[in-house]
């Protein structure tokens, strides 16, 4: 039980294909209490079932691109729990135009505000806003991907907007190390989410990955979770300001084994 004891907020979980609902399940099994944020009403109906699975009824609504919202989020949290244990930030968002075409051609100044406002500030945002209520030892998590540091095919402004994500995990543990809180993110592989379902050839993706990964295929949101909840223990005291690549080893390999030896 890595996570007894822990209370843990979880945000962005749309449905049973996010990366946050295997996250969820890995620290519910791991003995967490957990509470949910969702972005509007629209998703709480697949949330309340899910929530109940993970045995939890602590769902309130929060909308990052506000910080009326994001007040008003804890102040509602702060009736049911006092003080808790660290949050896990799963959140990402472009406008779909942003994510399609020539990086150069389609980037907005618009489309690449709200990328960073919804990706990344929100971070600094939801730890501002709890600090007050994280108990000593909490730490907190974000997902973030590779197209952080290299370029992948129509990722576009979402690449830099992770980027300012990783460095955003490095600023904010400096921070708040002082308070013994730890802050770090996942870079996940590339899963089949609802925030991956509209992206044009997203199949072919999955496959790229699986020919060039060391273990030969994806991850699953399962693995990502496993990672997750160990981050997130106090297993993982030692380490704080760290991006975690939870990829198959894609991002280790320049060029797939299969195409150059002879089998
Ligand atoms: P998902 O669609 O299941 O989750 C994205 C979540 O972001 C949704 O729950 C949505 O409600 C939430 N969100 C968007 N705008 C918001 C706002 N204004 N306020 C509050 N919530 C908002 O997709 P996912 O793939 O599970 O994405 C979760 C995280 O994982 C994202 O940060 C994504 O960039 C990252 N990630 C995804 C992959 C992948 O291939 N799926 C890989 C690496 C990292
Ligand atoms: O971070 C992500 C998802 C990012 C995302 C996806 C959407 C689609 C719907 C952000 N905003 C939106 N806005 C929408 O309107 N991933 C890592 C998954 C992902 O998204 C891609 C990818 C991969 C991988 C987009 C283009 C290319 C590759």
């Amino acid at each position: 039980m890595l996570l007894k004891d822990k209370k843990i907020l979880i945000t962005g979980l749309a449905n049973k294909y996010s990366i946050a609902a295997g996250i969820a399940s890995a620290m519910h099994r791991e003995g967490a209490e957990l509470a949910f944020t969702y972005q509007n009403e629209r998703l709480l109906k697949n949330l309340e079932p899910l929530a109940k699975e993970y045995g939890s009824d602590i769902l309130i609504e929060c909308d990052v691109a506000s910080d009326e919202s994001i007040d008003q989020s804890f102040l509602e949290l702060s009736k049911k729990w006092a003080k808790f244990d660290g949050f896990v930030h799963s959140i990402g968002f472009a406008p779909s135009d942003q994510l399609e075409g020539n990086f150069v051609d389609v980037t907005t100044r618009e489309g690449f505000q709200i990328a960073h406002d919804i990706s990344s500030y929100s971070f600094t945002a939801l730890a501002k806003a709890s600090k007050p209520m994280l108990n000593e030892k909490s730490a907190l998590l974000t997902l973030t991907y590779l197209g952080a540091i290299q370029t992948i095919p129509n990722y576009n402004v979402m690449g830099l907007a992770k980027a300012s994500l990783e460095a955003n995990t490095r600023f904010l543990a400096a921070s708040m190390g002082a308070d013994n809180i730890r802050v770090n993110a996942i870079s996940a592989g590339p899963i089949k989410t609802l925030a991956a379902s509209g992206v044009k050839n997203f199949r072919k993706m999955l496959s790229q990955h699986s020919s060039r990964a060391p273990l030969g295929r994806t991850v699953t949101t399962e693995e990502v979770g496993n990672a997750a909840a160990f981050l997130c223990s106090d297993y993982a005291s030692g380490i704080t300001g760290e991006i975690t690549y939870v990829d198959a080893g894609f991002n280790t390999a320049a060029m797939p084994l299969t195409e150059i030896v002879d089998s």
